[in-house]
């Protein structure tokens, strides 16, 4: 290393240190991924065996927990475990880097790949600093490693590129470049040193015709091997290094953990490995990736510069990188602090259900402009609302069924944010469903939806309660049609104790025919209309003349008239009725005070 080169910088990081908490831009080698020429963690970092799991000579699959930081990672086989070939994936003669890939790239079919240009396995992985710097990270097996190589990695945006032969003749790529798609080539020398590594950069804007900017937009060379330690770097935004000693495969234990095929008896030998990474973020180009091919030249290109951009290629792996992405989850909110949810509502016809949809960044790019969408459709009366994010509580912003609606202006790789969502529905549970949309890079991302599973609704159990009241007002003597009569006059009063709305309310006495509705004060009041909200009380009063006192009792002292009120209902939410019918009886003696000595 060359000490002078970083003396500036050391000076500007410790002038600055008391001010500036950020950390300090590094070199692609310096971020903890152990750029060091073998797969296994060996120092302080993470290396390719901590992103995927091996299950015997399976395809490895990226694991389902990433290390920190690290946001997607693909893994590419690209050969026939026990069998010398087909390799269905292998560049036509002329097929270029220069060349678009609609129309200027092929593939085809075939039985005996070069062995220095036959790619064996390839896989490539994105990380996020602490910083927010954006980092890629790639590396190909390749079974020879005679003569100097130039070894490829393109990063794709457009989802659609493919071509795969699995019989036949050769033909077209799906697909095309996108602007902004990037190239990085490495060019080893005969003794599999690193020469140089660049990176250039797909141009299409809308001006020219769309074409490989040959001039570099990163430069590089050798990966510092001291990179275990995550402070210290080569200070290239860009790097790679092969493999300086055999690395023994494959399996547990051995150097290589997954399946793999070399001509050195099944090792790989010197430089028959090779990773790289790139500052992606330094380079001005972070952007939502989909694609990840890793290729090889069958020769260097003719240019006096000896760049390998306009060579013939040969071999390739391709597989699926998704750089950006955002996943979304709903589900009824927990914690005793929501409890009861859903609740119902003042109406006592409704119910609130309070939802969190949480939005999660799960790329390495920042994702923007971040709207979150109510996928049920409401009956009238029905709504939605946002009400908080990220716990603090916001002004309700109603969410319309099919109405995007902004909840952040961005998200970090990585990071979440949470939309309380407030619901006020007859649905008990209320299931429905959400999706998500956002943009990265300025361009919008597939968006994501989920639909309630039924461990993430919640109901809640309701009944309709009543309680029913009936009191003596008094008893008097009255005129019936010349004939002197006892009238008995209760009052009755009834109250909804539960918590929601009574409809189809019904008062009957078995001996009143009209009941009076009156207030509370025991003034008349408009007819009782039916319902009655939770608390909400009714009263009445009735008259009614007896034919007899109860039991047919003829000594007035011990005369009573009884009569039963009895009230039927229905809860509007639940729509059950009330069982068994809430009742009362009043027994109004001829003459309370009368015998009282
Ligand atoms: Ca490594
Ligand atoms: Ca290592
Ligand atoms: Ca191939
Ligand atoms: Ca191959």
């Amino acid at each position: 290393m060359e000490p002078m080169r970083f003396a500036p910088r050391l000076l500007l990081f410790i002038t600055c240190l008391a001010a500036l908490p950020a950390p300090v831009a590094l070199a692609v080698d310096g971020q903890g991924f152990e750029l060091d020429g073998d797969l296994r963690k060996t120092g302080g970092g993470v290396d390719w065996a901590d992103l995927f799991d091996v299950v015997g000579s399976d395809v490895p699959e990226p694991k389902a927990s990433l290390p920190d930081g690290f946001g997607t990672a693909t893994f590419v086989r690209d050969f026939k475990p026990g069998a010398s070939g087909p390799d269905g994936t292998t560049f036509t003669q002329g097929s270029k880097d220069t060349l678009a890939i609609g129309g200027g790239w092929s593939c085809a079919k075939s039985n005996n790949v070069g062995d220095k240009v036959d790619v064996v396995n390839a896989y490539a992985t994105a990380f996020v600093n602490a910083a927010g710097e954006v980092f890629l990270y790639f590396a190909l097996e390749r079974f020879g490693n005679e003569g100097d190589s130039n070894l490829g990695f393109w990063f794709t945006r457009d989802s659609g590129v493919e071509c795969e032969v699995v019989s036949g003749s050769a033909k077209k790529f799906a697909g095309d470049h996108e602007d902004g798609d990037l190239l990085i080539v490495a060019e080893l020398t005969q003794g599999g040193d690193v020469d140089t590594i660049r990176a250039y950069r797909w141009v299409d804007n809308g001006v020219n015709a769309p074409f490989l900017n040959t001039t570099s937009i990163a430069d590089g060379g050798e990966c510092d091997t001291s990179d275990a330690d995550p402070g210290t770097g080569s200070g290239l935004d860009v790097c790679a290094i092969v493999n300086p000693l055999t690395l023994t495969a494959y399996g547990a234990g051995k150097d290589v953990p997954w399946a793999t095929e070399a001509k050195a008896g099944g090792s790989l030998g010197f430089a028959q490995f090779m990773e790289g990474g790139i500052n992606l973020t330094a380079a001005g180009l972070v952007g939502c990736f989909t694609g990840f091919l890793a290729d090889t030249r069958q020769s260097p290109g003719p240019q006096s510069d000896g760049s390998p951009l306009s060579a013939s290629l040969a071999d390739y792996a391709f597989g699926d990188f998704n750089l950006c992405g955002i996943d979304v989850e709903k589900r009824c909110a927990l914690g005793t602090a929501q409890a009861p949810n859903p609740m119902v509502d003042a109406d006592g016809t409704s119910l609130l259900t309070r939802f969190d949809v949480t939005v999660t960044n799960t790329g390495v790019a920042p994702v923007e402009d971040v709207h979150i969408q109510e996928d049920a459709s409401f009956d009238a009366g029905e709504s939605c609302a946002i009400t908080a994010i990220d716990g603090q509580a916001v002004t309700a912003v109603p969410l319309a069924p099919g109405t995007p609606v902004r909840v952040a202006g961005s998200i970090a790789s990585q990071q979440s944010v949470v939309a309380r969502v407030t619901c006020d529905t007859l649905d008990n549970p209320f299931r429905n469903a959400v999706t998500a949309y956002a943009d990265a890079a300025g361009t919008p991302l597939n968006p994501a939806s989920d639909q309630m599973e039924d461990d993430e609704l919640c109901s809640v159990t309701v009944n309709p309660r009543l309680s029913v009241k009936k009191a003596c007002r008094g008893v008097r003597l009255v005129d019936v049609s010349g004939v002197l009569s006892v009238e008995v006059e209760v009052g009755i009063e009834i109250e909804n104790t539960g918590t929601e709305k009574l409809v189809s309310v019904k008062v009957t006495d078995d001996q009143v025919a009209t009941l009076q509705t009156v207030n509370a004060n025991g003034d008349p009041v408009t007819a009782f209309g039916g319902s009655l909200l939770p608390g909400q009380k009714a009263f009445f009063r009735g008259r009614h003349v007896p034919a007899q006192a109860d039991g047919g009792a003829t000594d007035p002292g011990a005369a009573t008239f009884s009569d039963r009120v009895e009230v039927e209902g229905r809860g509007a939410l639940s729509g059950t009725w009330l069982t068994p019918e809430p009742f009362a009886t009043a027994s109004c003696p001829l003459c309370p005070s009368c015998c009282e000595e």
